[in-house]
């Protein structure tokens, strides 16, 4: 095993970089090897059952559900809770993409997760998204070499298959970098439906965005349960999200080559990285 932190750069070949520039994000199948997604998901099943059997406000392995209906469960700080997770937040091609989007070296900002299913009665076809935002455009945003870059971003990976029906992530495309009232964008985009985008992808597949997207929680309408992984990355000198900061304890475990990233302990010390839309992507990272 390396002792030193490789990552890919660019991760993203060119048109899947000007795909994300356009739109605002970009999904990548089969980001994670079958093994991989099945490791997740034991892990992810695990952790719900222990927190449920934990009961109200119960933590698990530092673990807490910020949302907690019968068809919605909303995992916060999923960091600590096992190792398939701790894999996947430091999975060096995944980090490679956040990198490539805010610009140069991440830290972890937050790590969460999402098991839901069909809400019952089910959604109407027409019926609102939660649509939210992280950051916004020129606050959390920035232009080099002529690419979007954010300072806050996810990658977010769905450990089940996710066809039209199956609830993936909305957003409405393009919002990332239109500096218009939100509600103004999200009454657009209710005219014209055609501006929301959705996930589908095989189980395995990262979507890529920066927070300044207008995103929200699809709607399921078919019988299938949907779980999904988030990593959350800022650059080295900005906070965790409230809450989210790593224990002492666990950075102290942690591989010596992810600390930085986990704790954010490089703070200042911030190393720029900006492609040209013409890199080709590094050879390892596709
Ligand atoms: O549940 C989803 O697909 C959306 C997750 C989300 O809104 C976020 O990570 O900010």
């Amino acid at each position: 095993m390396s002792d030193t932190f490789v990552r890919p750069f660019p991760a993203l070949t060119p048109a899947q970089r000007y795909h994300l520039d356009v739109f605002g994000y970009v999904v990548i199948e089969n980001t994670l090897t079958t093994i991989e997604v099945e490791r997740l998901l034991d892990a992810m099943q695990q952790l719900k059952a222990d927190l449920i059997a934990a009961g109200e406000g119960g933590v698990v392995r530092g673990c807490r559900l910020s949302a907690r209906h019968e068809h919605h469960c909303h995992f916060a700080h999923i960091l600590e809770a096992d190792p398939a997770i701790y894999d996947y937040l430091t999975h060096p091609r995944l980090v490679g993409l956040a990198e490539e989007l805010v610009g140069g070296s991440v830290r972890l900002e937050e790590s969460e997760a999402v098991i839901n299913h069909r809400p019952d009665p089910a959604p109407a076809l027409d019926a609102p998204y939660g649509f939210h935002t992280g950051t916004m455009p020129d606050q959390g945003t920035y232009t080099e070499n002529g690419l979007f870059h954010c300072t806050f971003v996810k990658t977010l990976t769905n450990l089940t298959d996710l066809g039209p029906d199956d609830g993936g992530t909305v957003c409405i495309a393009g919002s990332h970098k239109i500096k218009a009232p939100r509600e103004q964008i999200i009454a657009c985009a209710e005219e014209d439906r055609s501006l929301v985008h959705q996930v589908i992808a095989p189980a395995g597949s990262t979507l890529l965005f920066g927070e300044s997207l207008i995103h929200a929680t699809g709607h399921i309408r078919s019988d299938r349960e949907r779980v999904i992984v988030i990593g959350g990355y800022t650059p080295t000198m900005f906070q965790a999200w409230n809450g989210q900061e790593p224990s002492a304890a666990f950075v102290e475990a942690a591989e010596p080559r992810h600390r930085a990233l986990l704790s954010g302990s490089d703070r200042w010390n911030w190393q720029r990285q900006h492609r040209t839309l013409d890199m080709p992507v590094h050879q390892d990272a596709d």
